[in-house]
C-alpha cells in the first residue's frame, strides 16, 4: 500500500476547484450512487476528490472531452488510481488498455481484426441457440436467480468456448475478472483483499494464454496467428489473450444482468420489447447506458492542460464517471428513464475514442440474442425476493436478483 494514498487526512484542493469528500469507491456511494452522481455533476465541470487526491469529471461534455484527447489524458500510466510512473503495476501492464499511441495502435489493430463484424458472423447462430435454450430451461424452472442462473450462466456458456478455453479451471474466470476491476480502484479493502487472494487466479489465466492451451478456431488461436503474420510478437500474443480473459466475460455478465434488471423493473418496456423483438439490440444498449456496468476509469495528464476552466498540472489522475455522464441531463432527455426506443448512440458505457471497447460486437451479440429470446418467449418477469448489490471498485451490478418468469 502506498503511503500517499493511505494518509488519514484528505488532500487539499487546487485553488478554485470544488472539493468534495465523497468516496466514489465506498459502499455508501455504491448504495446511493445516483444522488452522489448528481452532487458530482452539479458541483462543477471538474471536481477535486479530496479522499484520494484526484480530479473527477462527471458531466458528459468533460468525460467525452477527456476520452477524445488520449495524448493529453493518457492510459499508459494506468487507468486505475495507481500511477505506473510512480508505482509498479499489480500485474504486467496490459499492452492495449494501458498503452498509448503509437504502441496502442498496433495491438488495437490486431484485436479489431480478431473481434471484427466478420468474425461475429459464424458465432451468431450458436449464440442465439444457446440463449433460446437458456430461456426455455429457465421458463421450465419458473423461479431462479437472474444473476447466477442467467447473467452469469449465459456468457459462461458461450464466451469461454468462443475464446477456445479448455473446460478445466473455468471457475477462475469470474474471480479473475472481479480482481481486475477491483484493482483499478484505490487501495481500499476491496482492492487489497482481491489482490491478496489473486495468486491461483493469475496462475490459471497466465497458463490459458499460452498457444497450446487454446482450441483452433477460437479468438485465442486467432490472436496467436497474428503473431505468425508478424503483426505482433510471440511474446505479445499471450498478453492480448489475457486482455480478452480480463475484459470479455464479467462485463457481459454485468451488462446482461443490467438488462434483465431493467426489464424486471419496467414491465411496460418488456411489453414494448415483446411487441417488437427487433428492439432487442437497442434494449440491451439502453441498459448499458442506464446502468453503466463499467462505472469509472482514470486517465493521467501528460502535460499542463485546461479542463472545465481550470488549469491542471502534469501527472495528475482524472477520474471519469461514465455512469454519471450517461445520465447527465445536459445530454439526455429523461436521463433516468429506461427507454428501449431511445437514441442511445453517443453513450459512453463502452468508453469512446481510440480505446472504446474493442469487444463491443461480442458484447452486443450476446446482449441482443438474449433480449430477443426473452422478447419471443417470456410473458412477464416478477422480482420475488431481496435484490442484493455486489460491490466492486469499477463494476456496477447485483449479487442476487430473485425472479420468476412466465411463458408468453
Ligand atoms: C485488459 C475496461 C475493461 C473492460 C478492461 C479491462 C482489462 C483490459 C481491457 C479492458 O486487460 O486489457
Amino acid at each position: 500500500m502506498q503511503e500517499t494514498h493511505m494518509s488519514a487526512t484528505t488532500q487539499a484542493a487546487p485553488a478554485g476547484v470544488p472539493s468534495l469528500d465523497v468516496d466514489p469507491f465506498s459502499t455508501e456511494f455504491f448504495d446511493d450512487m445516483h444522488a452522489a452522481h448528481e452532487v458530482l455533476r452539479e458541483a462543477g465541470p471538474v471536481v477535486w476528490l479530496a479522499k484520494w487526491g484526484v480530479y473527477g469529471v462527471a458531466r458528459y461534455a468533460e468525460v467525452h472531452g477527456v476520452l477524445h484527447d488520449p495524448l493529453t489524458f493518457c492510459s499508459g500510466r494506468g487507468v486505475g488510481l495507481s500511477d505506473f510512473a510512480k508505482e509498479k503495476p499489480w500485474r504486467p501492464q496490459s499492452i492495449i488498455l494501458e498503452a498509448d499511441p503509437p504502441a496502442h495502435t498496433r495491438t488495437r489493430a490486431v484485436l479489431n481484426q480478431v473481434l471484427s463484424a466478420s468474425a461475429m458472423k459464424p458465432l451468431r447462430a450458436h449464440f442465439t441457440a444457446l440463449a433460446e435454450t437458456k430461456v426455455d430451461e429457465l421458463l421450465a424452472r419458473g423461479s431462479f436467480d437472474a444473476i447466477a442462473d442467467l447473467a452469469e450462466a449465459y456468457p459462461l456458456s458461450v464466451f469461454p468456448d468462443a475464446l477456445g478455453l479448455k473446460q478445466e479451471g473455468r471457475e477462475h474466470l469470474l474471480p479473475y475478472a472481479s480482481l481486475v476491476f477491483n484493482a483499478f480502484g484505490p487501495p481500499n479493502q476491496l482492492r487489497q483483499e482481491a489482490i491478496e487472494r489473486s495468486a491461483p487466479h493469475q496462475a490459471y489465466v497466465a497458463e490459458q494464454c499460452q498457444r497450446e492451451n487454446l482450441a483452433p478456431g477460437g479468438f485465442g488461436t486467432c490472436i496467436h496467428a497474428r503473431a505468425d503474420a508478424g503483426e505482433i510478437t510471440h511474446e505479445e500474443a499471450p498478453l492480448l489473450v489475457r486482455s480478452l480473459l480480463s475484459a470479455g466475460l464479467d462485463t457481459t455478465v454485468y451488462g446482461i444482468g443490467a438488462a434483465v434488471y431493467c426489464l424486471a423493473r419496467f414491465p411496460e418496456q418488456l411489453a414494448k420489447l415483446r411487441s417488437d423483438p427487433t428492439l432487442a439490440r437497442n434494449a440491451f444498449e439502453e441498459a448499458v447506458r442506464f446502468e453503466s456496468p463499467v462505472q469509472t476509469f482514470f486517465r493521467t495528464t501528460t502535460r499542463e492542460v485546461e479542463l472545465g476552466g481550470h488549469a491542471i498540472g502534469e501527472g495528475e489522475k482524472v477520474l471519469m464517471f461514465l455512469g454519471a455522464a450517461n445520465r447527465d441531463p445536459r445530454r439526455w432527455e429523461y436521463a433516468d428513464r429506461y427507454d428501449i426506443t431511445r437514441r442511445t448512440s453517443g453513450h459512453v458505457g463502452y468508453g469512446s475514442g481510440i480505446h472504446m471497447c474493442v469487444g463491443q460486437l461480442v458484447a452486443r451479440l450476446e446482449g441482443e440474442v438474449m433480449m430477443a429470446a426473452i422478447a419471443r418467449k417470456v410473458g412477464s418477469i416478477e422480482i420475488t425476493g431481496p435484490v442484493k448489490r455486489r460491490y466492486n471498485n469499477t463494476l456496477r451490478g447485483l449479487d442476487s436478483l430473485p425472479i420468476s418468469i412466465s411463458a408468453a
